[in-house]
Formats: structure tokens, C-alpha cells, sequence
């Protein structure tokens, strides 16, 4: 009789522990589709969610507050923010070696940066102008003015860019004048996805980083659907807890080598990632 009552014991512990393990999965999943969401109603829905693989890591300025990212032709490019603090940069995408740099001016906070045409724009925050620079000599060719905050931008075609303002709404801008032509209402389901930042169009998907989640949504440019959510949380691993870092922020892509760069503002590395799984959650 004891023996029997030893092997119930056994077995409510065990049903116990395996009950608990199922619940820390459970708390754990929601955190992290909390993570990467950037509704909480999401959590009632079917995003997939893609997490990442870092292959390389590159030198980073730490004093860069990265606001865009771009690759062309072998070479890096980034824009910093912040008053004072805002800048264009070249860099070498293996040393992290700052090739070439012009200083914005000081009233400027810089943006997003796109390449069209052999020409570089420039957003600024809240000062309604996009400088526009020859991508070579890094030479301030002209201003364009446009309403609203500008906050990320890359290419949305071969004619147009897009731009983000921190909504869920992506603008389709003339690059010649910067009119808005159209715009995209971006969804993750029926769920409005806000403070969309950097851009990057990689294959003809807009890569962007939500602002304050460590999540990118990947949406589809026509319909503004996101198709998926890279979860980009593990990156933190790599960084110091009690360090400056701020917010994941700088998407580019290598589109010879299909090479996917991140970054983020006052990251102490540059990271070169794949996607590696892919998970649905509901
Ligand atoms: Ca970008």
C-alpha cells in the first residue's frame, strides 16, 4: 500500500513539473509574439515570425545614432541623427572603417537615406527638408521641402521612394520633387502596424523596423499586408545591458550577394544575418 501511494506521489509531480513546462512555453511564446508585434492584438492572430542567424559582425561607430542604412557597390552607407550630432557616412562593410563623412548642419536632425539616380536623399526629422547629395563626392546638390516628419526611406520602384513618418502609413514619393503620389496603409491582419522607422526594399518587399520593438515587419508593397515578422531579439545577446544602446534601427541588403546588413542606434556592431526558422503563432 505505501508502495502504491509513493508511485502517486511520483506520478502528480511529474504531470506537475510537465504542466509547468507547458505553461513557461506558453508565457514564454506570448512574450515573445509581444516582442515582435507591435499591437498587443496581435496576440490573437497568425503572423509568422522569422527569427535570424548572425553570420558576420562588423565594427559600428557607437556614437553613430543610426537612422539609415544602405549597401551599394561594395560599400555601406549610413545616416546619423540627433541636433549637432547628424552626419552621411561611407563605410567599409568589413573593417567598419568610415571611408567618407559630411557633418549635417547642426539645426538638422538627419533621417532616413535612399540611393536614386547616383544620388543620395536625405530626410531630416522634423525641419520638412530632404537634402539631396551626388553619391560620390558626398557634395550637397539641393533641398527639396515636403510636409510632415520624415523618419525612414528607400526605394519603393525603379522611379519612385518610400518613405515612413512613423505611422502605419508608407508615402510613395517623386524623388524629383518629392510629391506624394500614393500611399500604402500597412496591416499586420486588420491590425495597424505604427511607428514604422527604417526602410530597406529587399526583392521587392519594405523591410521595416518598428520603432522601440526589436521586430521588423516585412511587408508586402502593394497591398501593405505584412507578410511576416522578423524577430530580431537575439541581437541583444551580442550586446552590453548597461551599455547606451538604443533601438534596433538600419535594414540594408547587398542585392549582388543577397547580403542582409542590421544595425541599431549606438550599436557597437554592424551584423550581417540570414533568416533561419520560420514559426507561426496564434
Ligand atoms: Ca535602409
Amino acid at each position: 500500500m505505501q508502495v502504491f501511494f509513493i508511485v502517486l506521489a511520483l506520478l502528480f509531480f511529474a504531470c506537475k513539473d510537465n504542466k509547468d513546462e507547458i505553461e513557461n512555453k506558453k508565457d514564454y511564446n506570448n512574450k515573445k509574439l509581444q516582442n515582435v508585434s507591435s499591437n498587443k492584438e496581435l496576440t490573437n492572430n497568425v503572423i509568422p515570425v522569422f527569427s535570424i542567424k548572425v553570420l558576420k559582425t562588423i565594427p559600428h561607430d557607437t556614437l553613430a545614432f543610426t537612422q539609415g542604412l544602405f549597401f551599394h557597390d561594395g560599400y555601406l552607407y549610413e545616416s546619423t541623427g540627433q541636433y549637432e550630432h547628424s552626419s552621411l557616412r561611407k563605410i567599409n562593410p568589413i573593417t567598419g572603417k568610415i571611408e567618407k563623412m559630411v557633418n549635417i548642419g547642426a539645426e538638422y536632425f538627419a533621417e532616413g537615406i535612399a540611393l536614386h539616380n547616383g544620388k543620395i536623399f536625405l530626410l531630416t526629422w522634423q525641419n520638412n527638408t530632404c537634402f539631396v547629395f551626388d553619391s560620390k563626392t558626398f557634395r550637397k546638390e539641393k533641398e527639396l521641402v515636403y510636409a510632415g516628419e520624415g523618419w525612414g526611406l528607400t526605394n519603393y520602384d525603379q522611379q519612385f521612394l518610400v518613405q515612413s513618418d512613423g505611422t502605419n502609413i508608407l508615402k510613395i514619393i517623386d524623388p524629383m520633387d518629392f510629391s506624394i503620389q500614393s500611399s500604402i496603409a500597412v496591416f499586420a491582419d486588420i491590425y495597424p502596424v505604427s511607428n514604422l522607422n527604417e526602410l530597406e526594399n529587399i526583392e521587392g518587399k519594405i523591410w521595416a523596423n518598428i520603432w522601440l520593438k526589436d521586430s521588423i515587419a516585412v511587408i508586402d508593397k502593394n497591398s501593405g499586408k505584412v507578410d511576416f515578422f522578423v524577430d530580431v531579439s537575439s541581437l541583444r545577446n551580442y550586446l552590453q545591458p548597461n551599455s547606451n544602446v538604443d533601438v534596433v534601427n538600419g535594414i540594408a541588403y547587398d542585392n549582388k550577394t543577397k547580403k542582409i546588413f542590421l544595425t541599431g542606434k549606438l550599436w557597437p556592431y554592424i551584423f550581417e544575418i540570414e533568416l533561419i526558422q520560420k514559426s507561426v503563432y496564434n
